[in-house]
């Protein structure tokens, strides 16, 4: 594998409105926080996302008149999955799970902050080319290779991994380090797309 000062681990939105019983729940996202804080004790350069959205996101089925969660609408940017109104900025809802151990974390990049354009990928929001800064902040610190862990599997990690691929960086997912929505068969699609890109799939004992 690379080694450490190529390498950045990053830590996919484990916030509280991603966690069990809150309002855009991922079915055991709570139990991916010790295998995410064993993660964070490996690797010597960590960074964390965080969702970040302005009240009235475009994303929220309640900002869609007649829209329900999980329904899809069309928006100048392509097609775009509503969500339960979730991470709005300053709440605690977005706020990191307290057990997440985030002290050495040296970056927090923060997305999905524009009201018209949602961004589950860590590089750039989903009109795919409203950049992050994560690809060049990678870039200058000399990291060719991201492990990638936390939530979700099939939305924000997928969509990280997949736009890490095409920056040219190495990628690796944890796979017990993750957990997904699961909307009509994405996780499946994302673990199938993860192959096809070239992501590579480990679990956490591997990284001992
Ligand atoms: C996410 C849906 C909406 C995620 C964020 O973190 O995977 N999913 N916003
Ligand atoms: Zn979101």
């Amino acid at each position: 594998m690379t080694g450490q000062s190529e390498t950045l681990l990053l830590i996919v939105d484990v916030q509280n409105d991603f966690m069990p019983g809150s309002s855009l729940a991922v079915a055991g996202g709570d139990e991916i926080i010790p295998v995410v804080n064993k993660l964070v004790g490996q690797f010597d350069n960590v960074a964390l996302t965080q969702d970040w959205h302005p009240a009235g996101h475009t994303s929220f089925a309640a900002s869609h008149p007649g829209k329900v969660p999980y329904d899809t609408i069309l928006l100048p940017y392509g097609l775009q999955t509503l969500w339960p109104n979730h991470c709005v900025q300053g709440t605690a809802g977005a706020d990191f799970h307290r057990d997440l151990e985030a002290t050495r974390a040296q970056l927090v990049i923060r997305k999905g902050y524009h009201p018209d354009i949602d961004s589950y990928s860590a590089f750039f929001a989903a009109d795919g080319t409203t950049a992050t800064g994560l690809a060049g902040y990678m870039r200058e610190r000399g990291f060719s290779h991201i492990v990638i862990a936390g939530l979700a599997t099939d939305f924000c990690v997928a969509w990280s991994a997949l736009d890490a691929r095409r920056l040219g960086f190495s990628v690796t997912v944890v796979e017990d380090a993750c957990r997904g929505i699961d909307v009509d068969g994405s996780l499946a699609a994302a673990w199938r797309q993860f192959q096809q890109a070239g992501v590579e799939r480990v679990a956490s004992a591997l990284l001992d």
